[in-house]
């Protein structure tokens, strides 16, 4: 019966106007939201892992390079990896060291079930899936402390699960007689305990059984 042919009785002229405006609403929503998300990807960087990381067998982790050595590797002259690992509920290594401004690559998966990795204050952000391995590239600014945290809820023990980023002065390296310390073949680094050979990472301290040929730091 209220048909609305153009302008009819003042009641049908406020649907009218509450249906427009809702519609602008609408509208404006979806731009705001598009808006978010570019801003996201291309002002804030974010993005979904790419398929760099490549897949692993989940049942295989601790026995396949590099996850069977986790741990902070230094690769480069400022170039570090983070080889992580996620599972129930603890994360590999436990503490991160790394020097600020140095290009960090974390190269991380799961042993069991899907866990996060987020570095509180920073934008890195992942998760860690089975079968999956998430390769992020990062960078520390300033030295400082961030504590990283499980944001994929995974058992009992989620709320347990954390690591330490510690970000250090840009000049810091790792002192070479620490993973010798815990070496159980002490055969050879004989006599080189005092010294601190932190000035030559490609040096002879470095323990011939470790995969990388820089200098190592395990938590
Ligand atoms: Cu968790």
């Amino acid at each position: 019966m209220a048909s609305n042919p153009g302008g009819g009785s003042p009641r049908t002229m406020t649907a009218e106007k509450l249906e427009h405006l809702f519609l602008t609403l609408t509208a404006a929503m979806l731009v705001v939201f598009l808006g978010a998300l570019f801003w996201a990807s291309f002002g804030l960087g974010m993005h979904l892992p790419d398929a760099r990381g490549g897949t692993i067998d989940p049942t295989q982790v601790r026995t396949t390079a590099p996850f069977d050595n986790p741990g902070v590797f230094q690769v480069g002259d400022n170039e570090w990896e983070v080889v992580a690992l996620g599972s129930a509920w603890a994360f590999q290594p436990r503490e991160i060291r790394v020097p600020a401004g140095a290009k960090v690559t974390f190269i991380a998966t799961a042993t069991d079930v899907i866990h996060g990795f987020h570095v509180e204050g920073t934008k890195v952000n992942f998760m860690m899936i089975p079968g999956q391995v998430a390769r992020i590239d990062a960078e520390f600014r300033e030295p400082g402390e961030h504590l990283v945290i499980c944001h994929e809820y995974c058992g009992a023990g989620h709320h347990l699960m954390y690591a330490t980023v510690y970000v250090e002065e840009p000049d810091w390296r790792p002192e070479v007689d620490e993973p010798a310390a815990e070496e159980p073949g002490a055969d050879t680094d004989t006599g080189t305990d005092t010294t601190p050979a932190s000035d030559d990472p490609d040096g002879e301290g470095a323990s011939p059984a470790a995969a990388t040929p820089d200098a190592e730091d395990r938590a």
